[in-house]
């Protein structure tokens, strides 16, 4: 039986998540990006370790550097789901699956969503390896996770507002425990390729000083549900056009190993803030 409410598929697998887990309710959920699976190591003590794609709704991953992984973390008394990898239209897709994991931490309890992602950088002051926290972005894709039959009564309405789609709260929690931090407007796009340099000036001239193929679609099914979002850009690449270099897939997972202890002490700081005193 194929499931068609979004909804409902979410519930079942946040209810899969606990027996698998044994966890009732977990407090935050992070979402590993492109070469930032090593972090789910190294964040606190692992609570349960499940197979995602064995969780309803959740495709085998397919993308280098994502894991199909599903991890509970003690992390300094917050209960942490993390998914070691994500789905993404360019994989072919549908919306509702790039959002599944979000709508499922949201059914599993969580009020606040780390999400990370590698991505070019548009501001040439930008080394490759530069963290930026996500104050806005611009959804490029053609696809919003609002779209299709309206939710179902028991959720918010489709029109959800997005004035603060990143959390200013959390992102003064973050500059708080890593003062190297910068802050930059995501672009997201659908992906597949990298872009044109003509397409990089055109976003540059629409304020975006990063660009990726992740992220947008789980910030708007995040704010719709209600969950604070934290979004952490990992610079592993300068855009087409400014890179010295043609762009590859390697640099990224090169850049993104250098980064990892900055990333792991900067998510931990963040848990550490957001626990309860
Ligand atoms: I990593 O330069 C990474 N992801 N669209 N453009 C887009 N996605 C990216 C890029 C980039 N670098």
């Amino acid at each position: 039986m194929t499931i068609e409410d979004p909804y409902e598929l979410a519930a079942q697998a946040a209810a899969a998540i606990r027996s698998a887990t044994g966890i009732d309710r977990h407090d935050v959920a992070l979402v590993l990006g492109s070469g930032w699976a090593g972090a789910a190591d190294r964040l606190g003590d692992v609570a349960a370790d499940v197979e995602l794609s064995s969780i309803p709704g959740f495709p085998p991953p397919a993308v280098a550097g994502h894991r199909n992984l599903l991890r509970s973390i003690d992390a300094g008394g917050q209960k942490l789901l993390v998914f070691g990898g994500r789905s993404h239209l360019y994989e072919g897709h549908d919306a509702a699956t790039v959002v599944h994991g979000v709508r499922t931490a949201a059914a599993a309890g969580c009020g606040a969503v780390i999400l990370t992602n590698a991505a070019g950088g548009l501001n040439p002051a930008w080394p490759v390896g530069q963290l930026v926290l996500i104050q806005d972005q611009i959804n490029l894709s053609g696809h919003s996770p609002m779209v299709g039959p309206p939710p179902p009564e028991d959720q918010p309405g489709r029109f959800c507002d997005l004035t603060e789609a990143y959390s200013s709260r959390l992102r003064r929690l973050a500059h708080s425990v890593d003062s190297r931090l910068a802050d930059g407007v995501y672009a997201g796009l659908i992906g597949g390729n990298y872009e044109t340099p003509a397409e990089i000036r055109m976003l540059a001239t629409m304020g975006a000083d990063l660009v990726g193929m992740s992220t947008v679609l789980e910030a708007v099914a995040a704010r719709h549900l209600g969950l604070e979002v934290l979004g952490i850009s990992l610079v592993t690449n300068l855009a087409a056009g400014l890179s010295p270099a043609p762009l590859a897939h390697t640099e990224v997972l090169e850049a993104a190993k250098e980064a990892e202890t900055r990333v792991v002490d900067l998510i931990r700081g963040v848990l550490a803030g957001l626990a309860p005193e």
